[in-house]
This record gives structure tokens, C-alpha cells and sequence, in this order.
């Protein structure tokens, strides 16, 4: 089995090592620029287009995070990139559900007790209880209810306040107050405190963090977008902000990534970022799963986690 490896800005090497020691029997290389030798599989974050063109006899093409949308715009920008037989597997879970867990948690927790009012009040040195949110009407509604957002939506409702899950499909999930398809997109987002955002990025989601969506949700909340840049409306968000539509935010995306030192999210007291790290690719659960779907796809068994190239996602 021979397997070609693309991921800039990793170690490669421990990378190679722990697939090596996972599939003994593998032929392991990093691709580089000309490398157009046969392959069985492809392992890849953010490949560039010609390392997949006209790899027609690849069995699978891994890529090394849940979310596809930066393959799949090569094929969108430039269809045929994306071998035609090959079937492209997303990882699932891998340790980025618990991770994705604290991080929202923490940030929901943070506005529900109002740590950021507790920590201006200590820069004044002044000592007073503020009102607590109450538990019951601080509503979290979270986009997208997948492998990361049903494993975080269950971790919020451990904490008693009413949660809310919203997906494509009609889903049932214990604890959680299930909504799905366009139709039921209002009544999910009506009166909700804090949104969460873990949609995919697709043509069907993408700009779905804007002033229409802020203006059904409570007056002063919160938003934490978790999933991707491309699903919020910048100038939207600050708006809102400016107008107490919403009371603050959390980033850990951006539509351009490192955020620009002159972006005018940095100036903004209200919006806390983070470095795209709310859950990051773990490298021994990654190479187990994926090792385990190649070898699954050599004895010809189907694999979950495989794309459809066709919804984004
Ligand atoms: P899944 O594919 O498991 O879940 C996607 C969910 O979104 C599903 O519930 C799906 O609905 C729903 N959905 C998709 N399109 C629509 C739509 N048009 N309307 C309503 N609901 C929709 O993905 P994951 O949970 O594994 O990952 C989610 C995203 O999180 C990734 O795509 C990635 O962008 C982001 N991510 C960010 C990371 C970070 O570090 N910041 C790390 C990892 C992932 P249905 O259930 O009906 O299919
Ligand atoms: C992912 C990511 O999609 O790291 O896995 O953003």
C-alpha cells in the first residue's frame, strides 16, 4: 500500500513515524512538487491542486480535519481537481469533540457568571455582586448538531440551562431542543442568549452569522463562532455589537487567517480571539482512524466519514 502525505506546517516527520508504526506494511512519502508516482491512498491538510489532479488511481483521499471546505474549493475553482473514483474521508471526532466542548463551555460559562463585568470590577478595585443571568432563560442555541456540535450542545446541557440544536436533517438528541431545515431556522434562533456556531462551510452556510440572523436572537447576546471565517459577516458583527444587539463575541475563526494586525476585531474589547485552536488535529487519534478506514477499505468494507462533494460537507 503506498501512501502519499501532505501537511505544511506539521512535523511530517512524526507524522510519517506514527503511520509507519500504525501501517507497518505501507509505503510512506511526503509528496513533493513533481511527485506524480502512483499512490493507493492520499493523506492531506490544504494539499495544493496538483498534488490530486489526475490521480486516478487513488482509493481514498484523507484529509486531516473535519472541515473540507478548503479541498473542495479547488474542486469548485477548478472541477476534475478531485480524482473522480476517490472517495474523500473527513476525520470525525479525534479528540476534537471534548476540546470543542471546554472551549465553548468555558466561553458560555464566562458571559452566564459575567467574569468579563467581575474582572472590569476588579481593575477598579470595587467589590460587588452583580445579578446572575438566570440559568433558565440563558437559552445557548447551537448551529450545526454533527459529530462536534451534538457532542457540545450535551456538554452545555450537563449545566441545566435550556439548549438548543439546529441541523439539516431532523434529529433527536436527549437534553436538547431539536430544530431542522430553513423552515424552523427562526423559531431556533428566537430569544436565544448565546449562539454557537458549528455549521460546515458550504454554499449554503456561508455568511449565516449576520445582522438578519443577530436580530432574532436576545437583545444583548452573545456569539461564538467556532466553525469557520466564512460564516460570519464582519462589519455585521460589529454593528451589532455597537448597537447592544450583541453583548460580546468569541472568535477562533476568520475569514483570513492569521488575522490581519490592522483587522478592526483586535481594537474591539468585546471580542475575544483565538489562534483557530478551539479543537486541533491530534495527531495519534488521527493516524488510528485513518489507519483503520485504510485498512477497512483494502479488505473492501465502507468507511464512514465520507464526503458529499455535492452538500459541502
Ligand atoms: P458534521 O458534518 O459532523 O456536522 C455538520 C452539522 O451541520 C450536521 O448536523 C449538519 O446537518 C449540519 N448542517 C450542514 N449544513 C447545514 C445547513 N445548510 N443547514 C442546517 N444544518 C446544516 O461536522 P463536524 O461536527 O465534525 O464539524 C463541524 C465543523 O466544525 C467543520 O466543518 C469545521 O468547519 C469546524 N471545525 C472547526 C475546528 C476549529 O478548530 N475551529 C476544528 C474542527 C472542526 P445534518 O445533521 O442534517 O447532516
Ligand atoms: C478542522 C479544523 O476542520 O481544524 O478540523 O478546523
Amino acid at each position: 500500500m503506498k501512501i502519499l502525505f501532505y501537511m505544511p506546517h506539521a512535523d511530517a516527520a512524526a507524522w510519517l513515524h506514527d503511520f509507519t508504526r500504525a501501517l507497518p506494511e505501507a509505503e510512506l512519502r511526503e509528496w513533493q512538487t513533481g511527485d506524480t508516482e502512483p499512490a493507493d491512498f492520499a493523506v492531506v491538510w490544504r494539499p495544493p491542486r496538483e498534488m490530486l489532479a489526475g490521480r486516478d488511481n487513488l482509493r481514498a483521499i484523507f484529509n486531516l480535519g473535519a472541515g473540507v471546505d478548503a479541498i473542495l474549493a479547488l474542486e469548485h475553482e477548478q472541477p476534475g481537481t478531485l480524482p473522480r473514483n476517490a472517495p474523500l474521508i473527513r476525520l470525525e471526532d479525534t479528540g476534537m469533540a471534548p476540546q470543542m466542548a471546554e472551549y465553548v463551555t468555558h466561553a458560555v460559562l464566562r458571559y452566564m457568571r459575567r467574569f468579563d463585568e467581575y474582572q472590569t470590577l476588579q481593575s477598579e478595585r470595587r467589590w460587588h455582586v452583580l445579578d446572575a443571568h438566570p440559568r433558565e432563560t440563558f437559552t445557548v442555541g447551537v448551529l450545526g448538531m454533527g459529530v462536534l456540535g451534538a457532542h457540545v450542545a450535551q456538554a452545555l446541557a450537563a449545566f441545566g440551562m435550556p439548549v438548543r440544536g439546529y441541523s439539516r436533517s431532523a434529529r433527536q438528541i436527549d437534553g436538547i431542543t431539536t430544530f431542522a431545515g430553513a423552515a424552523e431556522f427562526d423559531a431556533f434562533l428566537d430569544g436565544v442568549k448565546v449562539l454557537v456556531n458549528l455549521l460546515p462551510h458550504t454554499p449554503d452556510t456561508g455568511d449565516v452569522l449576520n445582522q438578519r440572523t443577530f436580530s432574532k436572537l436576545a437583545k444583548g447576546a452573545y456569539l461564538i463562532n467556532v466553525a469557520r471565517g466564512g460564516h460570519l459577516v464582519e462589519p455585521d458583527l460589529l454593528e451589532a455589537l455597537a448597537s447592544g444587539q450583541l453583548a460580546a463575541a468569541t472568535l477562533d475563526v476568520f475569514r483570513e487567517e492569521p488575522l490581519p494586525p490592522d483587522h478592526p476585531f483586535w481594537q474591539e474589547p468585546r471580542i475575544t480571539i483565538t489562534p483557530h485552536m478551539s479543537a486541533l488535529t491530534l495527531r495519534e487519534e488521527s493516524v488510528t482512524q485513518v489507519a483503520q478506514k485504510m485498512a477497512a477499505i483494502m479488505r473492501g468494507e465502507t468507511v464512514s466519514g465520507v464526503v458529499d462533494i455535492e452538500r459541502g460537507y
